[in-house]
């Protein structure tokens, strides 16, 4: 697909909106913001929650493609949830199907798998198509993401890149993180192929760096034209001896979710 010029960055006062409107512009992107937040520095960009389906429409209109990151990324009551990461995604492909955009990068998220156990050593890495296994309400969310992107694409046409992130942050922070980083960096490389790969109808991919102690298969990625550079290794013998190795059966290391996993779901209170 030729280098869409004007993309939608949903979420750009967040942690990765904020990382990866610094560095897409480089590859000649021009972006139009839009965040529940105002974001700092950008009095243009789009003050809107995703409940507001005229806003998104507006919002949406005249742009090539859109980087989709707005929305609730921790383990939340069911309720809220489903307000911003269900019904808000839906309003958001409504209007992209209604304004004829042509392409989707979804956030989805590792938690959408985070109870697949991870490889032990000699063990295959994480197949692209291992089943859902959600960890939270925030990962099924993520889980039913990935099927409105397929459905969008099955029924309208509309194309999506659902990118399983792993821990997108400056730098990894935790063991665990050294398997699922990825770097800035490497975040606007895999946004930039997501965005630009021909044909792509709904692929999902994971999001990682070229991290030594990778846990998951980063083949479609790869096959969309993304070559991440980065390794957190670089950072392992600090990280390790700062926190020291996980124990085999630390539940925050059995499963590829991590802590995700052993949170208690969040009632109404
Ligand atoms: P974040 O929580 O820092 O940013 C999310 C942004 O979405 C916030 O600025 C928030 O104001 C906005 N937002 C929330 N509800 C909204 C609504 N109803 N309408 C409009 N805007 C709304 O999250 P972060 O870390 O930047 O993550 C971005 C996306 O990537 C999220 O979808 C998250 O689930 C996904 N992700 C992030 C990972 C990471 O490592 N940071 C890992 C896996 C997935
Ligand atoms: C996510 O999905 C979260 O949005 C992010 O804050 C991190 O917790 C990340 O997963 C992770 O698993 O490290």
């Amino acid at each position: 697909m030729p280098t869409p010029r004007t993309v939608l960055l949903t979420g750009a006062a967040g942690g990765v909106g904020t990382l990866m409107r610094a560095l897409l512009p480089a590859y000649g992107y021009e972006l139009r913001l839009l965040d529940l937040a105002p974001v700092e520095g950008a009095p243009d960009a789009i003050v809107a929650d995703l409940a507001d389906r005229e806003a998104l429409r507006e919002a949406v209109r005249g742009v090539d493609a859109i980087v989709h990151l707005a929305g609730i990324s921790l383990e939340a009551e069911f309720d809220a949830i489903v307000a911003a990461n269900i019904t808000g995604l839906h309003h958001l492909y409504e209007a992209a199907r209604a304004e004829g955009v042509g392409r989707i990068v979804f956030a989805s998220s590792n938690h959408a798998v985070g109870f697949t156990p991870r490889p032990r050593e000699g063990d295959p890495v994480i197949p692209v198509d291992a089943p859902h296994r959600p960890d939270t309400f925030y990962g099924l969310s993520k889980c039913f993401g990935e099927d409105l992107a397929q459905f969008y694409w099955d029924k309208h046409g509309l194309e999506t890149v659902s990118v399983r992130i792993g821990s997108c942050f400056p730098e990894p922070t935790s063991v665990r993180m050294l398997s699922m980083w990825l770097s800035p960096a490497d975040g606007a490389r895999l946004l930039h192929a997501a965005l630009t790969a021909e044909g792509v109808g709904h692929t999902v991919v994971y999001g990682s760096s070229a991290n030594t102690r990778l846990w998951w298969d980063l083949s479609t990625a790869r096959a969309l034209g993304y070559e991440p550079q980065d390794d957190s290794e670089r950072f392992a013998a600090r990280i390790i001896a700062e926190q020291g190795m996980p124990k085999d059966d630390d539940p925050a290391h059995t499963h590829l979710g991590g802590h995700f996993c052993t949170e208690p779901p969040r009632w109404p209170h």
